[in-house]
């Protein structure tokens, strides 16, 4: 298939130190060759070597564009796997624009988002979990999101599905086989040696599987909701974690009547915090919204950080938040250490069997305890993306779902007697459905919707 050549500006619209147009395709040269001039005007790119850089001028006909550096690269050692060319020019949006002008002018035609990586995708250099990846290393927040994109950029979600898929493809194969030349091939004792391989396969998968909630809080942050009485000190200790004045703090009880949200980083783990109207029985009807909101987020929250005064006595109110919180992951904090305590850690423990912490939001005590216990309750110990996968994607998700399913098929078809070939239609089905998280035999529609959320250039 003949493809033509694209440009596109590959750094943001905005005025920075330098910009960069791209060019990819098999006239990348040929456009180059007639906008770029060098200083003693003695040299033309595509006679230079591939991996140069080189200082000259961009001209549109008679008339300068810009002083540039320009680097060749030509295929297949590129990222696209396509002769490339990036122009580095002075990074102001008019100048940009007039040199991708130029570009397209003398033969190029405008990228569209994400197309760079899908020619890098269509053409082998990388499959598509990896070419995905790429928008989330562009997006990471923190460390572990950034960490855990690149491992999955250096292919570590590929290997995996490559080698469940080799297995599954030895099997079809042999069943095939066996059923097409019974006297070479036995089925004797076969449907056992599955149960073992296809049960392997599903501890696998399970795995995969069972990192996608820590995949979705490394990549989106963990949802963190604040609860507890009216004054209590809820959007106090916001403040005091956030380090800035945010919310609304007064000694009014029923202070703060929506929800409020806000991001801290904690050491590479993305908290965004919310929070919330106290709760509390209440006949005023604002108020009440606000109190219904916040039991709402708290039934969502990865975390619940339960704010109690301990200057006061627990009443039904918060005998109330604690039954709600039985079930999720929550830390209790007993807030104003600073007053005269009459609700204690001890008393707190009889209720309830979560992480209990003393603090004083006002006075900026007990924080890093707070911090400290949370990262522990995410990750125990550091995590490392060498040898831990996370799936953070939800189309991959959805495949090793799909996959999973079509392998229990094909285990109840064992444990039914089912005639061999009843195993082969489902062993196909799970290898295809993990086919598409690396791209092989997925429609067009759906490689252009995955990379029409690129940026562009990119
Ligand atoms: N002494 C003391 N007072 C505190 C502490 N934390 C908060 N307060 C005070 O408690 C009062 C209520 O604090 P807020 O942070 O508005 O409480 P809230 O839980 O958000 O209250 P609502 O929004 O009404 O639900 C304010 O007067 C705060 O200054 C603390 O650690 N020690
Ligand atoms: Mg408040």
């Amino acid at each position: 298939m003949k493809t033509d050549t694209i440009a596109a500006i590959a750094t943001a619209m905005s005025p920075s130190g330098i910009g960069i147009v791209r060019i990819s395709g098999p006239e990348s040269l040929e456009v180059i060759d007639k906008i770029y001039v060098s200083r003693k005007k003695d040299k033309k790119l595509s006679q230079c070597k591939t991996h140069t850089i080189h200082y000259g001028y961009i001209y549109d006909g008679e008339e300068m564009v810009d002083e540039v550096m320009v680097l060749i690269m030509k295929g297949p050692n590129s990222y696209t796997r396509e002769d490339t060319i990036e122009i580095d020019c002075h990074g102001g949006v008019y100048v940009m624009k007039k040199i991708l002008e130029t570009v397209l002018k003398y033969g190029a035609r405008p990228a569209e988002p994400g197309e760079f990586t899908k020619r890098a995708f269509l053409n082998g250099r990388i499959d598509l979990s990896q070419a995905e990846s790429v928008i989330d290393v562009i997006n990471s927040k923190n460390k572990y999101a950034l960490s855990s994109s690149l491992s999955q950029l250096k292919g570590s979600i590929k290997d995996d599905i490559v080698k469940i898929r080799e297995k599954l493809i030895h099997e079809i194969a042999f069943i095939e086989s066996a059923l097409d030349d019974p006297e070479h091939y036995s089925l004797d004792d076969y449907p056992e040696q599955l149960k073992t391989i296809v049960d392997g396969v599903l501890d696998n998968i399970n795995r995969l599987l069972g990192s996608v909630d820590n995949g979705r809080i490394l990549k989106e942050g963990v949802s963190t909701v604040i609860v507890g009485k009216p004054n209590a000190g809820k959007s106090s200790l916001l403040n005091t974690l956030v380090g800035e004045d945010r919310a609304i703090v007064t000694d009014v009880a029923g202070t703060t009547r929506d929800v409020l949200e806000e991001q801290i980083n904690l050491d590479g783990i993305t908290l965004n915090i919310i929070d919330t109207a106290g709760i509390r029985e209440t006949d005023d009807v604002v108020e009440k919204i606000g109190v219904d909101k916040a039991k709402k987020y708290l039934q969502k929250a990865d975390l619940v950080i339960y704010v109690i005064d301990s200057s006061t006595k627990l009443d039904d109110n918060d005998f109330e938040i604690i039954e709600d919180l039985k079930d999720q992951r929550a830390i209790i904090l007993l807030n104003k250490s600073d007053l005269e305590t009459e609700t204690t850690v001890d008393v707190v423990k009889k209720y309830i069997d979560k992480p209990i912490i003393s603090i004083s939001a006002k006075h900026k005590e007990g924080i890093t305890e707070i911090e400290d216990t949370i990262k522990d309750m995410f990750f125990k110990g550091d995590i490392s993306f060498n040898d831990e996968i996370f799936i953070t994607n939800a189309r991959h998700k959805n495949a090793l779902a799909d996959s999973k399913e079509s392998l229990e098929l094909v285990l109840r078809s064992i444990a039914d007697g089912m005639p061999e070939d009843f195993f082969s239609i489902d062993l196909m089905n799970a290898y295809e459905s993990l086919g598409n998280i690396i791209g092989e035999s997925v429609e067009d529609d759906l490689v252009n919707e995955i990379f029409s959320k690129f940026c562009m250039g990119k």
